[in-house]
């Protein structure tokens, strides 16, 4: 790429000009999944993909109104609510992500901002999804800095909360809670010491530059985040995008190879919309650098491919998941891959039926 020089050896940056995000996007496309692919092989092992499990612990009736999201208690999508669930029917669910090969387990509510006595609901869950050595995860929606410091003390490992788009486009799909509500979440979070899992969703009918300004948001937050979905839209009849005209293919891939680019220690999840998407889709954004799945044949409320299928896709491709690191229990001594109750070693991690 005569002339382009976008990586400074190595470092990671939090200084990206939206100037040079944009010139990623304008790439030729094989120049730019090549400069993608050499990142991702500099930071990570190429053919290792995270592993993560979503559980729906509280479904629908939410009173925000995300045009995209089929919880929205504004919108007849047919969806049939769910209280909170209890803490031993997450934790069977959690047993058995586990047994199917999953290292994370994230936890999602259909809430605006969780009350007091759900925030303490989930952080019993949370203690106990830890104690099975799975890695932790919840998306609740807004916090407070105090429910952070609680969700933290807890055991949390990730929160996520999407952006979800540019602070542009974010006004024609959000009107209940602010860009800067979101903002302030994440800091919360950050400020707790709990990894942030923080992207968006394309196919909204967004346009280039509006993704090259989401990208821009996250690759300049004082710290890129751990974890960075990109979901496609799951497009279900009664939320206002439905019938949005579909993104090409390609531009999703392009996405993936700058957020790659832009944030190269952070994971980059291949997130919901894997249903709608060919294995040789999928197959070009693991090159472009995504190297994180949701694994079950269920995200939250809409459908995820079937185990047996990803499997088959990782053997066709030659991948295998990533093990997880050796989780640490706050006011605990560190455990090791040995002490680590219920646990799994390293080298044994793969994907499993359904049991
Ligand atoms: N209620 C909380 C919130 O919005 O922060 C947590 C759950 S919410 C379902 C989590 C994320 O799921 C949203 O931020 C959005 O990015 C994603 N999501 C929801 N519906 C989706 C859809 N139809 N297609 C793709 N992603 C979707
Ligand atoms: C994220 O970015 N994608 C996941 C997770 N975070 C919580 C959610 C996808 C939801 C897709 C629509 C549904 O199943 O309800
Ligand atoms: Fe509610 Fe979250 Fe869905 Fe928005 S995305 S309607 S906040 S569940």
């Amino acid at each position: 790429m005569a002339g382009l020089s976008f990586q400074r050896s190595g470092q990671v940056r939090t200084d990206w000009s939206l100037e040079e995000v944009r010139a990623l996007f304008e790439l030729p496309f094989a120049d730019l999944i090549f400069e993608a692919q050499q990142v991702h092989r500099r930071e990570f092992k190429p053919n290792e993909v995270q592993v993560s499990t979503l559980l729906s612990i509280k479904t629908g009736a939410c009173p925000e109104d995300c045009a995209y999201c089929p919880q929205s208690v504004r919108y007849d999508t047919g969806l049939e609510r769910e209280a909170l669930l209890d803490v031993e029917t997450v934790l069977e669910n959690a047993r058995l992500a586990r047994a199917n090969g999953a290292t994370r387990f994230c936890m999602g509510a259909a809430y605006r901002n969780p009350k007091r006595h759900q925030l303490a609901a989930v952080a019993e869950m949370i203690r106990g999804v830890r104690a099975l050595g799975l890695e932790t995860c919840a998306t609740l929606g807004m916090l407070e800095p105090e429910q952070a410091e609680e969700l933290k003390a807890a055991g949390l490992d990730y929160y996520n909360h999407n952006l979800d788009t540019s602070a542009g486009f974010y006004g024609k799909v959000i009107t209940t809670r602010t860009y800067q509500d979101r903002l302030d979440t994440l800091q919360a979070v950050r400020d707790a010491g709990i990894k942030v899992c923080c992207g968006g969703i394309l196919g909204m009918g967004e346009t280039r530059a509006d993704r090259a300004e989401l990208l821009h948001t996250l690759a300049t937050l004082p710290q890129h985040p751990d974890s960075v979905p990109i979901n496609q839209l799951v497009q279900v009849a009664g939320t206002p995008l439905f019938g949005t005209a579909p993104l090409d293919p390609f531009d999703f891939v392009r996405t993936i190879a700058v957020a790659r680019i832009l944030m190269p220690r952070s994971h980059v999840r291949l997130s919901a919309g894997r249903s709608d998407m060919s294995d040789e889709l999928q197959a070009l954004c693991f090159l472009a650098g995504a190297n994180s799945i949701f694994y079950g044949d269920r995200l939250l409320t809409t459908d995820n491919p079937a185990e047996d299928q990803d499997r088959r896709l990782f053997e066709r491709l030659g991948m295998r998941p990533e093990a997880a690191p050796v989780p640490h229990i706050p006011g605990e001594a560190p455990m090791t891959a040995n002490t680590r109750p219920e646990s799994r070693s390293a080298d044994s991690v793969e994907l499993r039926e359904q049991r």
